[in-house]
């Protein structure tokens, strides 16, 4: 009999206050959750250490001494590698599809087959398309859309060539890969790739293998997940800031709460559309509701919030905490990170799980089929099914905890904030590295695990890192972690911000932590990089800049991937909470995959991937990173001292001065 008390006390589950109390109601309820089911589940040690192979039926093999291999001779190196490919496909392959679906949604938008969605971000749509020699000048937006969405839905089935959006990386980077022979072809044909390899008795070596997990990855970020930003953006607009809340506070008592859940932005953002619909609130105000509160979890979360400032209620392991408010008529789901025990557990109330994609079904949950042709029509089928609910709703209990935020920090929009529309420039983020205000950017993303502390890793760390003058950028259930603890407010928290970053954060008016979206939209960060490149003083390439990458409480294959593109784009990354090469102690020295993946792709691409679960000896290792490009650079050494008197801190200084002293601390 699974035990559902909770086994330790509920600080050590989670840093989020509303998480605790949820999981104390768990507890008064006698229900599980991954929390407590993770402590029942005891992670298989040679599965953990990725040591275990099956992929033929000689085996499952499992590798419990130096020196042993599988049946078919297979080694602890081959078969590790084998492992952490066949993660990057499945990886790869869930972006993509995602980007995929995006371009075939431009395409019958295009063309007049979709219902409710238009093109709202003209700009970007001529900007990419004349980016890729697709013809621009006297064409409607729909022409040039059509043009484009067929030219990325050619990317995914290309068999030959260069996966053409991967010319938006820098020069250098590209003849990085080109030497390598990693420049991806076709995103599909790099993901079957990996299949075909790792089955019996094909590539048994693990460095030859990694290399096709770059070549593989570089198709996801630089393709796949940057085609689903771009059609994301021209879809639904360009994200900018808004202002918006996280967490379980976010659900109401007085309305009916549907929330939206997994990754994509096409159905959530029609739902949002035709919940503030007058016959739909009217429908809701009949059945004695107030209204329809759409609120998110996950990445999905993360679309609603950065474009139309749709509250988060939480990341990927608050799913089930929200459904245990006793407040959500409907959990709406798509694709990706839902956990099938939401079913079981919504018996417990009214809550009506229900799926939406041709390709997720879960047994128990309602299914109602999305189709873009119909796709108001059936948002509205939704949102009714949730009001008929209201009625069926129990006690409720929602955790009196939400936090406001500032999300929306597309590339576009860090452009225009740093240099104005006029000169919107990266010139000010590279002048503020070359000073030395800003030490040096970490990207924190990726997921929460239950095998950790929930939210720990990724807040502590990026609140160290701010400390240190280190500019945060972070997306999916990470930002949704910060957003929590206000760390995505302009002007909050900017006196725990070290005094060079603060003196940019007055000056721009960016918080210190920037929310740029979902996980397809690692691609913005990219991006990012790419343009600071372009606009010189930081190197020529992506590996010279002074910036990490921090996956810290990972846990899907999505991240091993996001990871590997991001390693191969030249960024030195750290994954930790669990890891799937940690060393095992009964087999000392089993395996060169942890080798080849930290110094040996750092010899290849100039980055490497690291395995770290300490939390000092991350900052101490991303600092040392950050330390060394900007030596590499020949840039100054970072001295805390030498800024902060400037901006708002250095006026309030001078408020305080008796006003004969102020001219002379001025013009000295
Ligand atoms: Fe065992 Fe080799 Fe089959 Fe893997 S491929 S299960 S190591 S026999
Ligand atoms: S949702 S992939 S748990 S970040 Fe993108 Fe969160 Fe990880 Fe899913």
């Amino acid at each position: 009999m699974v035990k559902k008390e909770n086994k330790k006390p509920l600080e050590d589950y989670s840093l989020d206050i509303a998480t605790q109390e949820m999981l104390a109601r768990g507890e008064e309820l006698g229900l599980e959750t991954a929390f407590t089911r993770a402590d029942n589940m005891k992670a298989c040690p040679i599965g953990a250490d990725s040591l275990c192979c099956k992929i033929c039926s000689m085996g499952p093999c499992r590798i419990v001494k130096a020196g042993q291999t599988g049946i078919c001779g297979a080694t602890a190196d081959t078969i590790q590698a084998r492992n952490f490919i066949r993660m990057v496909a499945a990886g790869a392959a869930a972006h993509s599809d995602h980007g995929r679906d995006m371009a075939f949604t431009l395409k019958e938008t295009a063309n007049g087959e979709t219902q409710g969605y238009i093109i709202r971000d003209v700009a970007k749509l001529r900007d990419l398309a004349s980016n890729y020699n697709i013809p621009i000048e006297d064409r409607s937006p729909n022409e040039i859309a059509n043009d484009l969405a067929d030219f990325y839905i050619a990317q995914f089935g290309q068999q030959k060539g260069l996966v053409a959006s991967v010319i938006r990386a820098p020069k250098k980077r590209r003849e990085v890969w080109e030497k390598l022979g990693v420049l991806p072809r076709g995103v599909d044909r790099e993901i079957v790739e990996c299949l075909h390899r790792t089955h019996i008795g094909d590539d048994q070596d693990a460095e030859h293998i990694l290399d096709h997990a770059l070549r593989t990855a570089i198709g996801d970020g630089w393709g796949g997940s940057l085609i689903a930003t771009d059609v994301s953006d021209i879809l639904f607009g360009s994200p900018a800031p808004i202002l918006g809340e996280a967490n379980l506070g976010v659900l109401k008592d007085d309305y009916v709460n549907v929330v939206v859940h997994g990754h994509e932005p096409t159905l959530s953002n029609m739902i949002v559309a035709a919940s503030q619909s007058p016959d739909i609130l009217e429908y809701a105000r009949a059945a004695g509701a107030e209204g329809v509160n759409i609120s998110g979890i996950c990445c999905t979360a993360n679309e609603v919030l950065m474009r139309q400032g749709i509250p988060a209620a939480g990341n990927f392991l608050q799913q089930e905490l929200a459904i245990m408010t006793g407040s959500v008529e409907s959990m709406v789901v798509d694709v990706q990170c839902i956990m099938q025990a939401i079913v079981g557990l919504a018996e417990n109330f009214h809550t009506e799980i229900i799926t939406t994609s041709k390709k997720v079904k879960i047994k128990g949950a309602t299914h109602i089929e999305f189709d873009e042709k119909k796709a108001l029509d059936i948002a509205k089928e939704i949102l009714r099914s949730g009001i008929d609910n209201y009625k069926n709703r129990g006690e409720t209990r929602i955790p009196d905890h939400r936090e406001s935020l500032v999300p929306g920090f597309s590339h576009e929009y860090i452009n225009y904030a740093l240099g104005g529309t006029y000169r919107s420039s990266f010139r000010p983020l590279n002048d503020a590295v070359m000073s030395g205000r800003v030490r040096g950017v970490v990207g924190i993303v990726g997921c929460n695990n239950p095998r950790g502390k929930h939210d720990d890793l990724h807040v502590k760390l990026a609140e160290e890192l701010l400390k240190q003058d280190v500019l945060v950028v972070e997306t999916g259930c990470s930002s949704i972690a910060s957003a929590k603890q206000g760390l995505m407010l302009g002007e909050a928290g900017l006196d725990q911000v070290g005094p060079g970053l603060r003196e940019i954060c007055e000056t721009t008016g960016i918080p210190p932590v920037l929310h740029m979206g979902s996980c397809v939209d690692n691609s913005r960060i990219l991006t990012v990089l790419a343009q600071v490149v372009e606009e010189g003083g930081l190197g020529e390439d992506i590996s010279e800049i002074p910036v990490v990458g921090l996956a810290p409480e990972w846990m899907s294959e999505k991240a091993i991937s996001i990871a590997t593109y991001v390693v191969a784009s030249g960024v030195y990354t750290i994954m930790s909470g669990s890891a799937p090469l940690d060393e095992n102690p009964k087999v000392p020295d089993s395996s060169i995959v942890p080798q080849l993946l930290s110094s040996g792709w750092a010899e290849k691409v100039g980055a490497g991937l690291e395995f770290i679960h300490d939390f000092d000896t991350i900052i101490e290792k991303t600092l040392e990173h950050i330390d060394k490009k900007r030596a590499d650079l020949g840039l100054p050494v970072y001295d805390p001292k030498a800024f902060g008197k400037s901006g708002d801190a250095r006026m309030n200084e001078l408020e305080k001065m008796p006003v004969k002293d102020r001219r002379q601390a001025i013009y000295g």
